[in-house]
């Protein structure tokens, strides 16, 4: 659903120029020092981009999903880095308390987030829990007012710069599943939180990933998101639902951008004294890539039109994740192909993407889930 399409389109073409001539110029700086520059976190913040999804008496810009989306097709036209500096705060790090929050923690949190004051990350992994979430043995235990926690959560984005954790953790350790599970509202400065050391990476450089480390760490009962316990796991999948259509569109975004590249080179580089671009071998990697693009912008547009309209989006939310990563890293292999030699070199870039994108199938699930959750839904629908 689209509000106003006059104010969207106005709100889209600031950030296709703030995208053009701040960003995409600083993208191999970012690449090299690991750190995007002050100025730009600031005008990122002044854009608004830190309150996309928070609702507007919150102080936000409270975008519908199809917003959103149009939002990330113009967020992927650079590197995925820039994304995940405000991607948790909007997507995964924020939802659970705009889904199940009570009144109170949306009214101290979300205008803070929505400003870019607080960075919100989404503590849910675990060294021996990822695919199997519902596994997590980080436990939080009551004890008076309080719930004690311990455990350590792994791979956790924004980590290092968070200043609260949406935290999944076991509040019934009887209960071995995901009903024993509840989700908190953690401020970074509670004692006994620790953050382990910047993870190195594949790609993504600009975008830190890190352990969380909860020792007797002392959470008030008022931080239980919504005042009940057992529900932080269908939080959780409700929060990467949405999540899962965010970064099916930055996919989409980003295949557009490489394949723009691929196209650009192919148009300028001659051999056998024309452009291959003018080679049907190569033609073909450009025209599967368009087609398979276009495939997923449809998904994803589609997909959030119909979660705007109320409707379960579980299956589409998965096929839209599982099909626009996978998209995603066929185009850049191809468009690394297409550059050749020079796909293999850091100056043009494209191998920077390569690595970048190679992110998109592992996590908000993996491609093996989606597969999972797209086949239990078949069938629980056959059977219903
Ligand atoms: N919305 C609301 N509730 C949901 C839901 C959704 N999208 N998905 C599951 N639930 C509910 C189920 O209905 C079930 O509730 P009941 O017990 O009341 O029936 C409960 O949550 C448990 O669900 P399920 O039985 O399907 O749990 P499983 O342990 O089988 O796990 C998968 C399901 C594998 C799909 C889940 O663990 C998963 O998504 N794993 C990947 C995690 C992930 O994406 N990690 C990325 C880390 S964050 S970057």
């Amino acid at each position: 659903m689209i509000r106003d399409p006059e104010t969207l389109d106005a709100f889209l073409s600031s950030l296709n120029r703030f995208v053009r001539e701040r960003l995409v110029p600083a993208e191999e700086l970012v690449a090299e020092t690991d750190v995007i520059p002050e100025d730009i976190v600031r005008e990122m913040k002044q854009i608004g981009l830190f309150g996309l999804t928070v609702p507007e008496e919150y102080g936000g810009l409270g975008l519908t999903m199809e917003e959103e989306v149009m939002v990330m097709l113009e967020m992927g036209q650079t590197s995925p880095c820039f994304r995940s500096l405000f991607g948790t705060t909007v997507g995964i790090g924020s939802q659970g308390i705009l889904m199940d929050g009570t009144e109170d923690q949306k009214a101290k949190y979300l205008p803070l987030l929505a400003t870019g004051e607080l960075i919100a990350s989404f503590a849910l992994t675990e060294p021996e829990a990822g695919s199997d979430a519902a596994s997590l043995r980080t436990t939080a235990i009551r004890d008076g007012d309080h719930y004690v926690v311990n455990g350590t959560k792994r791979y956790i984005t924004n980590s290092p710069h968070a200043g609260i954790f949406t935290l999944m953790a076991r509040t019934d350790p009887n209960n071995k599943g995901a009903g024993g599970v509840s989700a908190f509202i953690v401020e970074r400065n509670t004692p006994g939180i620790s953050i382990g050391k910047i993870d190195k990476k594949m790609g993504q450089r600009g975008a830190h990933t890190a352990d969380v480390i909860f020792e007797n760490c002392r959470v008030p009962a008022s931080q239980l998101i919504g005042h009940k316990e057992g529900q932080g796991f269908k939080t959780a999948m409700k929060v990467l639902e949405k999540g899962r259509i965010h970064i099916a569109a930055i996919c989409v975004g980003v295949a557009e951008r490489m394949l723009r590249d691929a196209l650009r080179y192919s148009i300028e580089r001659k051999q056998f004294g024309k452009s291959i671009a003018d080679f049907q071998l190569v033609q073909a990697l450009l025209a599967d890539s368009q087609a398979e693009v276009y495939a997923a912008r449809c998904m994803v547009i589609d997909a959030a039109r119909k979660r705007d309209e109320g409707r379960n989006v579980s299956t589409e939310a998965s096929c839209c994740k599982m099909f626009a990563s996978e998209m995603c890293g066929r185009v850049a292999d191809r468009a690394v192909q297409i550059f050749g030699g020079a796909g293999y070199l850091a100056e043009y870039g494209i191998e920077r993407f390569y690595r970048d994108v190679r992110l998109f199938r592992l996590y908000e699930g993996t491609t093996q889930i989606q597969q999972i959750v797209i086949a239990r839904n078949m069938v629980r629908d056959f059977a219903e």
